[in-house]
């Protein structure tokens, strides 16, 4: 398969063959467990691994290949074989805080169009939860568009109640209901996909990620793709992110549920999503106004007037003060790690 089919951009990457010369070749990023890959090129899938110079000079997550990255590649073996020397700038990066308490990005993927946020119209259906998406995917300069699935759970006027909820604080954001049970909404969700494109698919899990994913594919094309993993029943199974090509030529990557949600450092993406606020806040009388307590701060006058949520507005304030909050760990966490850095060189110093 061409690279281009692949999704490479030539635009982005303008000399895509100055790589050959050492004997490299540029190969996609497919799939990632622990330190083992999987990687696409022009003629096949090969198992990939990175190299020690890779690996030892990376300092943070960032630095490690993810799903969907272009990465250059040395490949032996008849091409089964692959080891990955370098990561082509990235178009894009989606990432998230790792869960737990540690301070440290996780990467979702890399190279990604869109983002299909999921979320099913039963009691998964928060929408603070994908404030919290759009925050995320925002921060990275990816197109969101809104999933709402099971619709066949509710009565149909009951589904536009709920598209109404959201089309009422997020204006700008595409949504489409669907059931992956009795099939309606799956054309307008096709339809968006486009040959060559990347999208992510996020949600927590049990919104119906797999299920949807198993409708969009049909069965020839699993056979033929082997990264994907099944169960006893030929089904799709997520046990990590995997990039996956779908009929009409669109790749998804899939990640696996997550249920928690943290970010770090995402100041433009809460700016992109709360947009609403973002434009109040021009029209504030201080131009440092944290609309919490300021006098002629438009956005606490909207809040009044009930032309912005209550919702809304904490939500906001919330993910503000925990980016901020994890952006200074994060900086007190790289400056530790630099001090020991440090500290490791002078001890080895020392000791020769
Ligand atoms: N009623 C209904 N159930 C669904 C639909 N899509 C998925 N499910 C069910 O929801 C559960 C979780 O689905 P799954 O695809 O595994 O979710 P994932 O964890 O996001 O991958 C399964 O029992 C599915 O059968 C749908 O459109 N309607
Ligand atoms: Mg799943
Ligand atoms: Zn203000």
């Amino acid at each position: 398969m061409e690279l281009k089919a692949l999704g490479f951009d030539d635009g982005f990457y303008p000399q895509p063959d100055a790589s050959n010369r050492n004997g490299l070749r540029i190969a996609r990023v497919v799939a990632v467990d622990r330190e083992k890959y999987v990687v696409w090129h022009e003629t096949g899938e090969a198992s990939a691994e990175i190299t020690g110079k890779l690996m030892f000079g990376a300092v943070s997550p960032l630095d490690y290949p993810t799903v969907g990255d272009w990465v250059q590649a040395q490949f032996v073996d008849d091409d089964s074989f692959a080891i990955i020397h370098g990561i082509l700038p990235r178009k894009s990066l989606l990432k998230r805080k790792t869960s737990g308490k540690k301070v440290e990005f996780q990467l979702i993927g890399a190279n990604i169009d869109a983002a299909l946020i999921l979320q099913s119209l039963d009691a998964n259906y928060n929408l603070k939860r994908l404030e919290r998406y759009l925050v995320m995917t925002h921060q990275a300069g990816i197109h969101p568009l809104c999933l709402l699935s099971k619709s066949d759970l509710l009565l149909p006027n009951e589904v536009n109640e709920k598209v109404a909820e959201i089309q009422s604080t997020l204006r700008h954001l595409g949504i489409i209901h669907l059931s992956s049970l009795d099939g309606s909404g799956l054309t307008d969700v096709k339809k968006k996909l486009e040959p060559k494109k990347t999208y992510c698919l996020l949600g927590s899990s049990g919104v119906g990620k797999s299920t949807l994913i198993n409708r969009l594919m049909s069965k020839e094309q699993l056979a033929t793709r082997g990264v994907r993993e099944k169960d006893g029943k030929g089904r799709h199974t997520t046990t990590r992110r995997q990039l996956i090509m779908l009929p009409g030529g669109a790749m998804l990557i899939d990640t696996p549920g997550m249920r928690e949600l943290g970010n770090i450092d995402v100041e433009e993406g809460i700016a992109d999503t709360f947009d609403d606020i973002t434009g109040l806040a021009g029209s504030c009388r201080y131009s440092d106004c944290t609309h919490t307590h300021e006098e002629g701060c438009a956005v606490l006058e909207a809040l009044e007037e009930g032309t912005i949520s209550q919702g809304y507005y904490q939500n906001y304030l919330k993910l503000q003060k925990e980016s901020e909050f994890h952006r200074l760990s994060y900086l007190e966490k790289k400056r530790k790690d630099k001090q020991f850095g440090k500290m490791v060189k002078s001890a080895i110093k020392t000791k020769r």
